[in-house]
């Protein structure tokens, strides 16, 4: 790896922007899994940034003027998956503007991306070559402990799939759509699982040693 003063100096020999690739770790579970919360403890230890495409749908969703607000709505009331189109380019925006703004900031975290084979394949349409993902993290968590957060989480969060019905249609998702595609990168040996039905901390000693490690 080129370091930051050495990289500095590159730009200016070539006169051109040597971006560095970004290097990339995707965060897969269920709904519930505590995607969210081991990310803001890994942001908190290490230099990553943290970018949830739920997070980034609702954001689009909420956005005066945005073509794709009621299409996300709807989607994510149904605990569907919005196809690849409108959430790569949330995500490549992101990490062009994270990278744009501090060129020391090329680790991400993407936070339930990819869920199924049309999210493999936008990525690989459009980030193929321009980002690295160096392991998926696999949060690990039963059904029934995945909807009882969620459940009680809904009671103050706002969020419109936070309720039985939604839930239920968001664990057939993550069943029937991405765990094929954590089982294929585990096939090529990309997987770091972790048990995530214990406590915040005991998880995170896990995501710890696998960061420690490899991060
Ligand atoms: N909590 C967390 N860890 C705990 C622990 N160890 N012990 C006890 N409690 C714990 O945690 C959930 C709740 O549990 C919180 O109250 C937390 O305090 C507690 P959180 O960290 O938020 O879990 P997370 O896995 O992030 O759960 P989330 O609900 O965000 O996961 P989903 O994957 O369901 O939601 P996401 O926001 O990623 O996606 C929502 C929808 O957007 C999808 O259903 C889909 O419709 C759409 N979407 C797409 O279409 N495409 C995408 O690429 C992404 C999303
Ligand atoms: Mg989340």
């Amino acid at each position: 790896m080129i370091s930051g003063p050495l990289r500095s100096l590159l730009h200016k020999a070539h006169g051109v922007l040597l971006a560095m690739n970004p290097q990339v770790v995707f965060v897969l579970g269920g709904p519930g899994a505590g995607k969210g919360t081991q990310c803001a403890k890994i942001v908190e230890n290490y230099s990553y940034t943290h970018l949830s495409a739920g997070d980034l749908l609702r954001e689009e969703r909420s956005r005066t003027g945005s073509e794709f607000g009621q299409l996300i709505d709807t989607y994510i009331k149904d605990g569907r998956i919005v196809p690849v189109e409108i959430t790569i380019n949330l995500l490549k925006k992101a990490m062009e503007e994270t990278m744009k703004k501090d060129e020391n900031k090329f680790r991400f975290l993407i936070d339930g991306f990819p869920r199924n084979e049309d999210n493999l394949q936008g990525w690989t349409r459009v980030m193929d070559g321009k980002a690295d993902v160096k392991f998926v993290l696999f949060f690990n968590c039963g059904n029934e402990v995945c909807i009882e957060r969620c459940l009680e989480r809904g009671k103050s969060s706002g969020r419109t799939d936070d309720n039985k019905e939604s839930l239920e249609k968001r664990i057939q998702t993550y069943l029937q759509s991405t765990r094929p595609i954590i089982e294929l990168y585990e096939k090529q040996g990309k997987v770091r699982t972790i048990d995530a039905s214990r406590s915040v901390s005991e998880v995170f000693a896990d995501v710890k040693s696998v960061f420690d490690r490899e991060g």
